[in-house]
């Protein structure tokens, strides 16, 4: 057990994090989880002020932490520590005699006064600084509804579980309607069966009479609301299905990857477009596609999309789905990852598997090492050994960019074809759209019309063959 308490900042308020290290997570997993959690609960603006951990063998209880945990975590927030004994049925009097027999148990592996100490919080505070009570409780694992509301009994404190936290970042984040809509469904999907808990219980305590009526009517509004959201958004999708076809042959890449790996900053250096780039997680919620520049012929597309995270709640990834088709539709999948973060290997397992998920591990891909300026040259061979195909770069150097721009259009050259193409002079308005699409390698007049030697997609070519009826 670890417990912390870091010096505080008076403007922002405070959240205690806390985390269960369950059997077969490492000490540096479980490490790593709780940096990202306090990475989590900065970006939504709290500051994490102590961290309140613990082993255990499952997170079944009805706090998720011991009784005797519990205590300390309470002591931090000035919560009483128990559920209230009128909230306390049979079964979690039964738990809490298991979950004291399991703290007993832990005492032994967990010293607990000598980390305290080694993390104790700086004496020498700056003067008028107060040490805020954390007047947050932030779980970095998904709660039950219950568990929610005993932890806020005994702790006096709101408390919010990791899922929450991502589904309030991406609300805060959410841009475009599209966006918005996306993540209303997300935030009503998880806040339903919570609401139900919750407003039961108040009801209860007003004495408002019996039933749950108050709750049905809440939770027919919430159908509603879901099923006009859902209508909405197919509409938007429908468009936006309408103009991916538009784009079906022409050449497209994804950047894809986990959050604050750089995908946003490689798209700004590949298309120089002015897209968000933000050291928070999340900080991009929409896809955004942009013609690679210089431009090149055939021109190529780029889009940039939602990052993942480990544990994404699935009504998120499910929510995002029209982000990540542009993902599945993209020729060439340009995996981004943070070299300069100690679990880039992690990070990218999660990328992995999220588009196993949708089914986009069959679309060729090239892993790209991004952010290798915070890497010494032993770091980066070590990275080139393991990953021999991967490209290292960074960013934030444009020699690195103009590289992974050849790479990009030497993926596409393989897949492409030479043919030829007879634009009738009656149809020489729309000769850009051939030079858009394809190469040209050569061209000659006849009567017929011009005459054209192109390299383009199969696709691409098919349709233009079409067009001018040749
Ligand atoms: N040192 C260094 N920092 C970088 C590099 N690329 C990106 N960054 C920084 O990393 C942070 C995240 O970059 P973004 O481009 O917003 O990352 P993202 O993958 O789009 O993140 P989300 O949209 O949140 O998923 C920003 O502070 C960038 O300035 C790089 O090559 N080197
Ligand atoms: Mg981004």
């Amino acid at each position: 057990m670890s417990l912390r308490m870091l010096k505080t900042h008076p403007a922002r308020p405070c959240a205690v994090l806390v985390g269960v290290q369950l059997p077969g997570v490492s000490d540096a997993e479980h490490t790593a989880d709780l940096a990202e959690l306090a990475r989590l609960v900065k970006t939504l603006g709290y500051d994490a002020v102590a961290t309140v951990s613990q082993r255990r063998e499952g997170l079944a209880s009805g706090t998720v932490l011991g009784t005797g945990k519990l205590k300390e975590l309470a002591q931090l927030t000035g919560g009483s520590g128990v559920i209230a004994s009128g909230a306390q049925d049979r079964t979690s009097k039964a738990r809490e005699r298991w979950e004291s027999a399991d703290a007993s148990l832990e005492e032994p592996e967990e010293p607990e006064e000598p980390e305290e100490e080694e993390a104790a919080p700086p004496a020498e505070d700056a003067p008028g600084e107060v040490a805020q009570r954390p007047t947050v409780v932030v779980v970095d694992h998904e709660l039950s509804p219950s568990q929610l509301r005993n932890l806020e009994k005994a702790t006096g404190a709101q408390v919010l579980d990791r899922t929450g936290v991502i589904v309030d970042i991406f609300h805060r984040h959410a841009r475009s309607h599209e966006a918005r809509m996306q993540v209303e469904i997300a935030r009503l999907n998880y806040l339903a069966p919570r609401l139900r808990e919750s407003t039961g219980g108040r009801e209860r305590q007003q004495g408002r009479g019996a039933g749950d009526s108050a709750v049905e009517l809440d939770r027919r509004k919430i159908r509603d609301r879901l099923a006009e959201l859902r209508e909405g958004l197919a509409a938007i999708q429908k468009d936006q299905d309408q103009r991916r076809y538009a784009r079906r042959d022409q050449l497209r890449v994804a950047l894809v990857g986990y959050t604050n790996a750089g995908k946003s900053s490689l798209m700004r250096a590949l298309t120089g477009s002015e897209v968000l780039v933000a050291d928070q997680l999340f900080a991009t919620l929409d896809t955004t596609v942009r013609a690679l520049q210089p431009e090149s012929r055939p021109r190529v597309l780029v889009s940039d999309t939602v990052g993942f995270i480990k544990k994404l709640p699935h009504d998120l990834v499910a929510s995002f789905r029209s982000t990540l088709d542009e993902a599945l539709e993209a020729s060439l999948l340009l995996y981004v990852v943070d070299a300069s973060d100690p679990t880039w290997d992690a990070q990218l397992e999660v990328t992995r598997t999220v588009l196993r998920e949708i089914g986009a591990d069959a679309v060729p891909s090239q892993l790209l090492f991004n952010k290798v300026d915070r890497l010494d040259e032993a770091a980066q061979e070590a990275l080139r050994s393991r990953h021999p195909e991967a490209l290292l770069l960074s960013a934030h150097r444009p020699e690195d960019v103009g590289l992974l721009r050849e790479r990009i259009l030497r993926a596409f050259a393989t897949s492409m074809v030479d043919a030829d193409l007879v634009i009738p002079y009656a149809s020489q308005s729309r000769i850009s759209e051939v030079y858009e699409n394809t190469t040209v390698l050569s061209e000659a007049f006849d009567e017929s019309g011009r005459k054209l030697r192109v390299r383009g997609l199969p696709a691409a070519i098919a349709r233009l063959t079409q067009a001018f009826g040749t």
